[in-house]
């Protein structure tokens, strides 16, 4: 159903100079439609998924406020249907096209910015809540399940100058996201997409997005590829990523 042909030699360069790329369409209208009733489902579900899930602005709400930024990690592992979906074979072609043949899946993780919550996801790499692997290839396919833009979250990211290290980070007292400080802002991109359309970027590039200061929410899904002998070396390190949220890389 899905190919990828002659699509990604330009993406390619894109993604290994700079770190990041986009792709206007990733799966159709229909294909996000159906992920859209699984995703919320998941997001109305705080029993199935109470264990996976934090709200990446620090803090837990009480049970009359609302999640600003929840991210539940590893969703496919209370919901088998999302594994079946075909966004996760055709992702997996990309990552390897990128990266190389063995690239698999290590995690999945759902990011939904509620409406008119307004709280931006800090300039952080990614590599920082990671423990350091020999292989550092990685690649994080982000999938728009909304539109989106500017003012309800789309990525933006900042192009790669130099290699594959990580800035010192903090994590929010409070057990919220991570962030580290950022000089060369002047050169940040915004991607806004259409719903469906994806970016990739790899642990070591710098990105964020801005609060969602709309009436509608933001979803996206988010699939995490690297080589299949750095997922057996963090498992075998206790890592599976539905852990406590820290800086595990300086
Ligand atoms: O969805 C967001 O706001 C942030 C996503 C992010 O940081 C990531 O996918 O690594």
């Amino acid at each position: 159903m899905y190919t990828c042909k002659n699509k990604s030699t330009k993406m390619k360069e894109t993604f290994l100079t700079k770190g990041y790329a986009y792709k206007e369409q990733l799966i159709s209208f229909d294909e996000v439609k159906k992920l859209q009733v699984i995703y919320n489902e998941l997001l109305n579900d705080k029993k199935r998924t109470g264990h996976l899930r934090g709200d990446l602005a620090g803090g837990k709400p009480k049970s009359n406020e609302v999640e600003k930024i929840t991210q539940i990690m590893r969703p496919s592992l209370v919901e088998p249907r999302l594994k079946e979906h075909g966004v996760y074979a055709i992702a997996k072609t990309y990552a390897q096209e990128l990266l190389g043949k063995d690239m698999e899946l290590d995690f999945d993780m759902l990011i939904n910015k509620a409406e008119y919550t307004n709280i931006e996801t800090p300039w952080h790499q990614d590599a920082a809540y990671w423990v350091k692997l020999p292989d550092k290839r990685s690649v994080s396919i982000w999938i728009a399940l909304d539109t989106v833009y500017e003012e309800n979250g789309c990525m933006w990211f900042i192009p790669k100058t130099g290699g594959m290290f990580v800035e010192p980070h903090k994590a929010l007292p409070n057990g919220g996201a991570l962030s580290c400080e950022v000089d060369n802002l002047d050169s940040a991109q915004c991607i806004p997409l259409s719903l469906g359309g994806c970016t990739f970027h790899d642990g070591f590039t710098l990105h964020f997005s801005k609060g969602n200061s709309t009436k509608n929410q933001r979803r996206a899904l988010i699939l995490n590829f690297r080589p299949k002998d750095m997922i057996a070396l963090e498992r075998e390190q206790g890592i599976d990523h539905t852990g406590a949220r820290k800086v595990r890389q300086k």
